[in-house]
């Protein structure tokens, strides 16, 4: 019997093949079971992964104190996960405070932020889930914060652009990124890797309320990744990044309706850019794509209203979507 595995489970299968730690493993591997589907055709691949994590459970044990580091794993919620990193007073922790209308302390010395805490921002009718880190630095870039880069949906590096030691000091968070298998491509890239675990993200430079902006362009072709410049006191730039930030996801808002009724249009649906309807009716519930008969569109903008469409008609940001079953 074929396994069926969502392509998710072979999203996670590749990061796995990245993690570096032995509780990062156990984490994938845990995720990897709950989102096969549960038959026949998978009891044996189930029963192989959870060996799997027995033994990596052995030889964490076996680990002496000092390698068992520290390991923080931030559930997902929302439409996507983004990750603040950069170097110490880059402004990354006032800046999830005002996109995400957080308290965190901010302050202008290094290492206020000390462990990776969580922001939800909003953005019309979703909330991007936000992780701010503590700093990169010479003697701290520890194999944990990669861990939580590996398993974001975007990064955002962050640098104040009035400080030289920040501007200095890109090269440097590259250089922490690959020697965690991890590159940073545009967002809007296609390009593909076996040997790195490549992640869409871009670059912040803040502070421009008092030093003119003078990097975004250099940066910009040799880090070959969208630049951004802002300032959490100039309402106009936050604005734009907030629309950045969920855009970058990749990610397509659906709407449910039920016959003869209006569509809901506060509550989308947040799937892949690319899902199908089948996709949308698994994410729903899998008895629910497993009965689906057929579904009707409506599409915005185009003559598409109520139309029949196939189980593989490949859905559009804000479309309508009525499931019968
Ligand atoms: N003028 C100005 N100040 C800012 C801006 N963004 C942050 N700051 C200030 O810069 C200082 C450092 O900000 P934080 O958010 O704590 O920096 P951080 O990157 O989180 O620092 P660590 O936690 O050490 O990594 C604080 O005093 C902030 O209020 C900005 O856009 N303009
Ligand atoms: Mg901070």
């Amino acid at each position: 019997m074929p396994a069926n595995l969502p392509p998710l489970y072979y999203e996670k299968e590749k990061l796995l093949r990245f993690a570096q730690s032995i509780p990062e493993k156990i984490e994938i591997i845990q995720e990897m079971i709950a989102i096969m589907p549960k038959h026949k055709g998978t009891d044996r691949l189930q029963a192989d992964l959870r060996a799997k994590i027995s033994r990596l459970k052995k030889d964490f044990k076996k680990q002496p104190a000092t390698r068992r580091t520290d390991f923080y794993h931030i559930p997902k919620e929302g439409a996507g996960q983004c990750v603040f990193i950069g170097p110490p007073n880059a402004g990354k922790t006032h800046l999830v405070n005002v996109l995400a209308d957080t308290k965190y302390p901010v302050g202008n010395y290094p290492f206020t932020t000390k462990k990776p805490d969580v922001g939800m921002m909003k953005y019309q009718n979703v909330q991007v889930q936000i992780v701010d880190m503590p700093p990169l630095y010479d003697d701290f870039h520890p194999g944990w914060i990669m861990g939580i880069v590996r398993n974001a949906d975007v990064v955002a590096l962050i640098f104040n652009g009035c400080s030289e030691k920040n501007i200095q000091g890109i090269p440097k968070v590259f250089q922490y990124l690959e020697e965690g298998n991890i590159k940073i491509i545009s967002p809007g890239s296609n390009e593909t890797s076996d040997e790195l675990l490549l992640k869409k993200g871009f670059i912040i430079i803040t502070h421009i309320d008092i030093c003119e902006e003078k990097h975004s362009e250099s940066l910009k072709k040799k880090w070959n990744i969208p630049v951004l410049s802002v300032s959490i006191y100039e309402q106009d730039t936050v604005k734009k990044l907030n629309k950045e930030l969920f855009s970058s996801l990749g990610v397509i808002r659906i709407y449910t309706k039920r016959p003869h009724k209006e569509a809901d249009l506060t509550e989308p649906v947040v799937l892949k850019e690319g899902s199908t309807v089948m996709d949308a009716a698994y994410h729903i519930h899998k008895d629910f794509a497993h009965n689906l008969k057929f579904a009707r569109l409506w599409r915005r903008g185009e003559e598409k209203k109520g139309i029949h469409i196939s189980r593989n008609e490949i859905l559009k940001e804000g479309d309508i979507i009525e499931f019968h079953i």
